[in-house]
């Protein structure tokens, strides 16, 4: 079987295609060109070099060229512009790579007659915006960010090709997964990397944004298998994957901080900087329908998450402080 991974060279493409090789899969991945080397997080997974491929969501003719060639069995569509408060930066850019980006795949595989090829959408929580948590596959999408409108455009046209074209396109509604790997401009990781300097006299202050919004925060492991079994079901369809527990910004800040025996206190500055023109206050999933139907449940808990992600960092900090004095 062949996997097509756009977007491998992020959080969730390093975690899917370790997943798909264990599997069996011949993995191949979409990599954009940039000025500096940026297959960080795959470079230590056994793909074959060769399979990994130049090629942009914002460039059709660099999709069709690629589906002819490797002839994929599923394609996971996971590469996106992803960052909310930037996507509010650079909005025609978000709906051309993470809108359209879905459009051009889909409508590659229409005219080039490849409708038995599976196609996995990253659809996103953010999606809901304004509705209140808990959210599910019936809550009203509401979204107010220039990213959560291109997701839901995304999200539709992954249904429309579903219904039209009889193809078997399907999303999964994930709600925010972090792990070691995650960008470092995420809240998650800005946090756990600031602490982590913090307690090593590295740094003194993290500026941040709004500490009262909620996120529904789980591991991108345990979310890549949720992606797996959703295009594994026997039929395509659109499931909602999360906790289904919600903690604000600042409980996280609180806990990490904690895990180290430090204050939060004293060290947290707020700037307007870091604030989105909107916010979205709360995500929470009803994640009952993957439990029900494709027997799906998260198992790494919030506390083990922190765990997982300060270990990693502090680790990673004591190397280059070592480094720096050696
Ligand atoms: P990420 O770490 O930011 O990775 C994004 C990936 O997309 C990177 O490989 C990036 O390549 C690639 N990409 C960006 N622009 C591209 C373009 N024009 N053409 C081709 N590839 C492009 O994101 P993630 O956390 O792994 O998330 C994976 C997907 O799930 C994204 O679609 C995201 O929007 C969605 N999602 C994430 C979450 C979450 O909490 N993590 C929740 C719901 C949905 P470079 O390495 O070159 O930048
Ligand atoms: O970590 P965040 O940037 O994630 P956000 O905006 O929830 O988006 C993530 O999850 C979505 C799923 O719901 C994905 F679709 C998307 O791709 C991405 O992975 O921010 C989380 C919260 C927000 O409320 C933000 O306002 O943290 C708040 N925040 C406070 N200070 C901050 C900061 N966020 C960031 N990035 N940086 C800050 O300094």
């Amino acid at each position: 079987m062949k996997a097509l991974i756009t977007g491998i060279t992020g959080q969730d493409g390093s975690y899917l295609s370790e997943l798909l090789l264990k599997k069996g899969y011949d993995v191949y991945g979409i990599v954009r060109r940039g000025s500096t080397i940026n297959t960080v997080r795959i470079d230590k997974i056994p793909l074959k070099k060769e399979n990994i491929l130049y090629g942009d969501l914002a460039d059709a003719n660099s999709i069709v060229r690629l589906l002819k060639t490797i002839e994929p069995d599923e394609i996971y569509n996971i590469g996106s512009m992803s960052h909310v408060r930037v996507s509010f930066d650079i909005p025609e850019y978000t709906g051309q790579v993470t809108g359209l980006g879905v459009t051009r795949i889909l409508e590659a595989l229409r005219t080039l007659d490849m409708k038995k090829t599976k196609y996995y959408q990253a659809s996103s929580s953010e999606m809901f915006g304004l509705s209140k948590a808990p959210q599910n596959e019936k809550t009203t999408m509401l979204p107010i960010s220039p990213y959560g409108c291109a997701k839901l455009y995304g999200y539709h046209m992954t249904r429309t090709y579903r219904y039209g074209y009889n193809m078997f396109a399907c999303n999964g509604i994930l709600f925010n997964h972090e792990s070691p790997r995650r960008g470092e401009t995420f809240v998650t990781k800005k946090i756990v990397r600031a602490a982590c300097r913090i307690k090593l006299g590295a740094q003194d202050k993290i500026t941040l944004g709004n500490l009262d919004a909620k996120r529904d925060w789980g591991f991108s492991g345990d979310y890549m298998e949720a992606i797996f079994k959703i295009m594994h079901h026997d039929e395509p369809d659109d499931f909602v994957v999360a906790t289904e527990e919600y903690y604000s910004v600042k409980e996280f800040l609180r806990r990490v901080f904690k895990k180290l025996n430090l204050d939060y206190n004293g060290h947290v500055i707020t700037s307007n900087q870091y604030y989105r023109p909107n916010e979205v206050p709360e995500l929470c999933g009803d994640a009952s329908k993957i439990r029900d139907v494709l027997g799906w449940k998260p198992k790494v808990k919030f506390d083990e998450l922190i765990k997982m992600m300060v270990d990693d960092v502090m680790k990673e900090e004591e190397k280059s402080l070592h480094q720096d004095i050696s």
